[in-house]
């Protein structure tokens, strides 16, 4: 476990909790690195990328180094966006390395004439080898992508390059970014194609082993956005595969983030518009929930801060649907819906392939063209306006419910002003359950949200007051899931929380006035704890998003057992640990007592496992693909039971792992 000195203490790397399948990653400097790619200098050599890996990759660990994959399948997607490839397998092979194939034009194997060396060794070898031999329409510049294989080539420990072309195999390779061997002829070959296959070299990355989940989540999406396109992904070590393949593209895709939830209308309305090479399409379908999940794609690249198309969506979602309630009277003149209101309960998938984008923001997945809004903007009102008049009954159905929706946000509303009034929300009314930290300043103070007053009394009495403040909660708190929010804030445990948080809620949730920079939950290393951990981060991604999207969010790892020797004492946090502890200490004289819960914990030991900071284990929750997590959070948290059971099936056994 590294450490991350001095406050923050020890912050795990990646965690994969496949029972929330929220990647957790702790991005100690990796989490925002906005290098702007095309600042690279065109044929920098690659030793330069072996000195500063981060600058091109965001980072060198787990997260670093799944962006190699991406990096390279990024590449047979271009091939497929423009109709070349219908396949791309990835394997994560036994000796670590991972290959990837597609079945695109391959790669060109002719000498290119400035430089003298063929165009395979060139995008290979050199930053930036565009050019002549560019063979993208859709340029995939946002965010880390498209800095190239040859980044991919300077962080492996070797890569190979088998290319097919016209009835031909040939072959590259190389030895951390260096030609090791020349591309030559090996023979014959069936088809066209290009196989990729690197190790990633140790010598850069503090890890190196790869996350089959983590990969799987990516590629799936890629193939809900690339309609008909098949990807297979495969762990030979673990004997695990999976094959993704969607012949509905974005239409599936929202029925997949929908399938744990109610939909109004039976399926997803499709709209899609193309002009001058840049397509617009949407999937639209709504459900009897309240939250809204519009995810927005440019050139597969997820827009997480969205832009000029995802504003000119939800404006022509508001104008449609406002002239449409108006000419069927379902409104007064006078009143209109808000886009909230149409957007109450509603999952949609923008998705864009547009051949020149400009990427803005902080994380560069903002889209910033101009032209852009208009373009959504007319395209999906006319469309929209199309299918409701050709569908009365959907119509019917979907304003119904945001003619619902605006009559609660005016309850909402109402309910709001009330409590702030009664100073509940505002902050000058802290919660008397809550034992404040004495340190103002956010950055420097904690919350720990702890389960049980029992535990919440050994918290407030091991803590560090000075900059530690302690919550506790009675019992699981109410399931936002289900719940509007006037009804969320009818609920006093939920109200609380957001007090002692300080950065309100919703529309409204401010992550300037959030108390506490580390907001850490607390609960028993048992199924209970692990559904009120969930309960908090369904409330945390529905209603104070941002919170996460900060970092600011963490999960406390208490141990499982304590193990004495004469005066020695060790905490084991897994099994796994404690398995390694009874090799290492022998059997003669070693006194297991395993923690059934928080509440067993004297203040001593609460301190000293689980809040130091020199000594606990923090999970940092980063949300790495919010629609899957959007998912996942009404799969574990929605009305339909037979999603839950599934997933549960599914992932029984790593749930077992994590739990004994
Ligand atoms: C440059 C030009 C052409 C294709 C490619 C690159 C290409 C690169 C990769 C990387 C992985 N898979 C790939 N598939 C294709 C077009 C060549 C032509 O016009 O035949």
């Amino acid at each position: 476990m590294p450490e991350n000195g001095g406050f923050d203490g020890l912050i795990s790397r990646v965690i994969s909790v496949p029972k929330l399948g929220v990647n957790l990653v702790a991005n100690e400097g990796t989490g925002s690195v906005a290098y702007d790619a095309q600042s690279i200098q065109v044929l920098e050599g690659l030793q330069a990328v072996r000195r500063r890996p981060a600058m091109y990759i965001g980072s060198v660990d787990a997260r670093g180094l799944h962006h190699l994959v991406h990096e390279v399948v990024d590449n047979s997607i271009d091939e497929a966006m423009v109709g070349f490839c219908k396949n791309i397998e990835v394997s994560i092979n036994a000796d670590g390395s991972v290959t990837v194939t597609d079945d695109g034009r391959g790669i060109p194997v002719e000498v290119h004439p400035k430089y003298g060396v063929s165009a395979a060794e060139l995008v290979m070898s050199k930053m930036h080898a565009g050019g002549k031999f560019e063979h993208k329409l859709y340029r995939v510049s946002g965010g880390l992508h498209g800095v190239g294989l040859s980044v991919v080539n300077g962080l492996s420990e070797w890569l190979e390059a088998r290319i097919r072309r016209d009835g031909k195999e040939w072959r590259i390779r190389f030895a951390r970014g260096e030609k090791a061997e020349e591309l030559r002829e090996i023979g014959p070959a069936e088809g066209t194609g290009t196989t990729i296959t690197f190790k990633p070299d140790p010598q850069i990355f503090e890890t190196t082993e790869f996350d089959f989940d983590l990969l799987a989540t990516r590629l799936r999406e890629l193939a809900f956005l690339n309609r008909g396109l098949r990807i297979t992904v495969t762990d030979v070590a673990h004997n695990r595969g999976d094959v993704f393949q969607y012949e509905g593209g974005i239409v599936q895709y929202v029925k997949w983030i929908n399938r744990a939830k109610t939909p109004l209308h039976e399926s997803p309305i499709y709209l899609s518009k193309e002009n001058d090479g840049t397509q617009v399409e949407a999937a639209l379908q709504w459900h009897d929930g309240y939250a809204e999940s519009v995810f927005s794609f440019v050139n597969n690249i997820n827009t997480v801060e969205g832009g000029t198309h995802l504003i000119g969506f939800k404006s022509a979602l508001a104008r449609a649907m406002n002239s449409y309630a108006k000419q069927n009277k379902w409104i007064k003149g006078t009143e209109g819906l808000e886009g909230e209101d149409v957007r109450e309960g509603l999952t949609a998938i923008l998705s864009l392939k547009l051949p020149e984008p400009q990427f803005e923001g902080q994380t560069k997945m903002k889209l910033g063209n101009s032209e852009v809004k208009g373009i959504v903007d007319s395209a999906l009102y006319e469309k929209l306006g199309d299918f409701l008049l050709e569908n009365p009954k959907v119509a019917e159905i979907v304003l119904g419910k945001a003619v619902l929706a605006a009559q609660a946000r005016e309850a909402a509303r109402k309910a709001r002003e009330l409590t702030r009034r009664k100073g509940l929300l505002e902050g000058f009314g802290l919660p008397g359950k809550l034992a404040d930290c004495a340190e103002k300043d956010p950055a420097k103070s904690e919350l720990y949200i702890v389960e049980g007053p029992s535990a919440g009394g050994s918290a407030k009495a091991g803590r560090q007051r000075q900059f530690q403040a302690i919550l506790p909660l009675r019992g699981k708190i109410l399931n936002v899931e289900k719940a509007r929010l006037d009804q969320m804030l009818g609920n006093e445990e939920i109200r609380t929380l957001i007090t002692a948080i300080g950065g309100s809620v919703g529309e409204e949730f401010n992550l300037q006035k959030v108390r506490y920079h580390k907001v850490i939950t607390m609960a028993d290393a048992d199924v209970d704890g692990q559904h009120i951990t969930t309960l908090l981060l369904t409330l945390f991604f529905r209603y104070m998003r941002q919170l996460l999207d900060a970092g600011y969010v963490y999960i406390s790892q208490p141990p499982l057992y304590k193990i004495r020797k004469g005066k020695e004492i060790h905490y084991a946090y897994t099994e796994r640990q404690r398995e390694d502890l009874a090799k290492q200490l022998g059997d003669k004289g070693v006194v297991y007592q395993r923690f059934k819960g928080l509440g067993e914990m004297n203040a001593e030991e609460l301190w000293e496992t689980t809040m130091d900071p020199q000594r606990r284990i923090l999970k940092q929750v980063t949300i790495e693909d919010a629609a899957a997590a959007d998912a996942l959070f009404s799969v574990l948290m929605g009305e339909a039971v037979a999603p839950r059971r599934q997933y549960i099936e599914e992932h029984a056994k790593e749930v077992l792992n994590l739990d004994i």
